[in-house]
């Protein structure tokens, strides 16, 4: 029994394939994953993904997506179902929040998670059983959607297997040729060396922020919940990770809300990290978890950075819009206290929200200045996801402003003079930004502010911005001029410009 699982996205980093992968593997199942990042085009690379896939002969193909590569997916399933016979599942967030926009293409799709589904599908296949009756399957009926139950929910992370940084039996379509992925191909094809080791080992967060995927599963599953592997179970999974050949500058901790384990979970898993893995990583948080203890805690285990969403300096715009119940002295408390253990911190902010005003915008403008540099940030721009309840607010509200998630890109802000001096607030004296969103309260349609907002922007992103980063590395590497040069070995690479928002970015953002 052959299973082929297909990744198109524009890195190595896809957890759930390796995941499921694995899952496959230990089940006795011939999986392989292959690698394609997008769809290509051209007869050379087609050619030789068709003869890939006929050598290996899959019995079933799963795809996995977001919203992001539903494009590749429908061009590449569009592909097999010309060339080949066999059934084409696609999962992940986007057949997940969207089922009918799969289903013209794909046989089925998968329903929230995957783990027992592939299993079920690969045994039904193997037995010449129907689909139809798999748990977390929907599949077209004539013109109706059929949804099957979903099974219920993974409590026992621990029960998952490794997820190596590549694993076995994974193929890449490079340079127009599918090859074997060997750990040289994914350093040399990897932003920074493929030196950032990400993790991911909980499910779920507290949180229901209405622009997240987390409030959709909230609404899936009645009784969704947050999930976590046990600490041993972690650390296992990480001591594995370090030993393969790729160099680890950093430990990425996916979660989504780190902090939101069990007070006992933490102190055994900062007690083990330290003893055990030893090495900088850097975490999510929602601010209302980032406290004096946490930090305390994992101030000396090699905590270097926390990811925290300010999203919008509007008290109201982050209650009423985006329902996150944390004041915006609650956020800088928790940016202070960051800075105090010498953390960096690394704030998400979204723009281009149709229901902000102007003194929404210089509200948040207003809070970036507040926090002393150095800090990382992002400018995100809105993005109405599938299935999340902001767009299903905007589409009763105001359906003229939806936009497309398939084609949006989260990273490209509108070029707007707030975004600027929002973009400036991060990098430039605060007083000076301070001055120009005055001059915008009063003129916002002032040519001249314009010009000259302009001309800071692009000054301060050619000329202070690196230093900045370069301050950023330098604390991240504890002061240690020798420690920070070693990084820069890895950040000689210029896809940096797009992974840290130094220029306007682009769709290969995800090589983040
Ligand atoms: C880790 C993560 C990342 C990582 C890795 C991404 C990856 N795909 O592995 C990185 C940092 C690279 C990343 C980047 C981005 N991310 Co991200 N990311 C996440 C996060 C926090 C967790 C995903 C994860 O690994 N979960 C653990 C795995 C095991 O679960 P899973 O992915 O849900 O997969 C399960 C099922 O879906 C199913 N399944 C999945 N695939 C398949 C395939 C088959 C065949 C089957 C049967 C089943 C199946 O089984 C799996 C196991 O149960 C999610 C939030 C979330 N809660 O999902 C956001 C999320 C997926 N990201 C999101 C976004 C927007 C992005 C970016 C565009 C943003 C950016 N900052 O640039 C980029 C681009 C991503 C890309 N497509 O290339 C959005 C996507 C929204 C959407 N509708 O598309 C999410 C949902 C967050 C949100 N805003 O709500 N991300
Ligand atoms: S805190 Fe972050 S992960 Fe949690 S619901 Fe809000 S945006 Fe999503």
């Amino acid at each position: 029994m052959n299973v082929l699982l297909v990744s198109l996205q524009k890195n190595f980093s896809i957890i759930s394939l390796k995941l499921l992968h694995e899952i496959l593997r230990r089940e006795g199942f011939n999986s392989n994953i292959l690698y394609i990042q997008g769809f290509p085009e051209d007869s050379k690379s087609l050619d030789s993904l068709k003869g890939y896939i006929k050598d290996f002969s899959p019995n079933w193909v799963g795809i996995s997506l977001t919203s992001s590569e539903y494009k590749y997916a429908k061009n590449f399933t569009l592909f097999l179902k010309k060339h080949f016979d066999f059934p084409v599942i696609w999962g992940g967030v986007e057949p997940t929040v969207t089922p009918e926009h799969g289903l013209p293409y794909a046989d089925y799709v998968c329903i929230g998670e995957g783990e027992k589904a592939v299993v079920d599908i690969s045994n039904a296949i193997k037995n010449g059983e129907r689909l139809e009756t798999i748990n977390n399957l929907a599949y077209k009926d004539g013109d109706n959607i059929h949804i099957n139950p979903l099974n219920p929910l993974l409590e026992s992370m621990d029960d998952l297997p490794y997820i190596p940084r590549v694993a076995k039996n994974s193929f890449f379509l490079h340079k127009g040729k599918v090859v074997e992925l060997t750990h040289e191909l994914v350093r040399k094809n990897s932003v920074l060396h493929a030196s950032i080791y990400r993790i991911i080992n909980s499910r779920g967060c507290p949180m229901r922020c209405t622009f997240c995927v987390n409030s959709f599963y909230y609404d899936l599953y009645p009784k969704y919940h947050f999930r976590t592997a046990s600490p041993e179970h972690i650390i296992e999974g990480i001591v594995r990770g370090i030993q393969e050949p790729l160099p680890v500058a950093v430990i990425s901790f996916l979660d989504e809300n780190f902090f939101a384990r069990k007070k006992e979970d933490l102190d055994k898993f900062f007690k083990l990290y330290k003893e055990k893995v030893n090495i900088p990583y850097i975490i999510y948080s929602s601010p209302n978890l980032i406290t004096d203890e946490n930090l305390e805690k994992a101030m000396d285990t090699g905590l270097r950075g926390i990811q925290i969403g300010l999203q919008s300096g509007s008290e109201k715009v982050c209650k009423e819009i985006y329902k996150r119940p944390i004041s915006v002295k609650k956020f800088l408390d928790s940016v202070e206290r960051v800075k105090k253990y010498g953390l960096i911190p690394n704030i998400d902010v979204i723009c281009d929200n149709p229901y902000e005003t102007i003194e929404d915008d210089l509200a948040t403008i207003d809070v970036l200045c507040k926090i002393p540099k150095p800090y990382f940030f992002y400018l995100l721009s809105l993005t109405f996801f599938e299935g999340i309840p902001l767009r299903k607010r905007v589409e009763k509200e105001k359906p003229e402003i939806l936009n497309d998630p398939h084609e949006k890109d989260i990273l490209i802000t509108k070029p707007s003079v707030v975004n600027k001096l929002k973009h400036l607030a991060g990098i430039f004296p605060s007083r000076i930004v301070l001055s120009l969103s005055k001059w915008y309260r009063k003129n916002p349609e002032s040519k001249i502010l314009k010009l000259l907002v302009g001309t800071c922007f692009w000054f301060a992103l050619i000329f202070v911005q690196p230093f900045i980063f370069l301050w950023i590395l330098f604390l991240f590497s504890k002061k240690s001029i020798k420690q920070m040069l070693k990084y820069l070995y890895y950040f000689i690479d210029f896809r940096i410009f797009k992974t840290f928002n130094f220029w306007r970015t682009s769709k290969d953002t995800a090589q983040t």
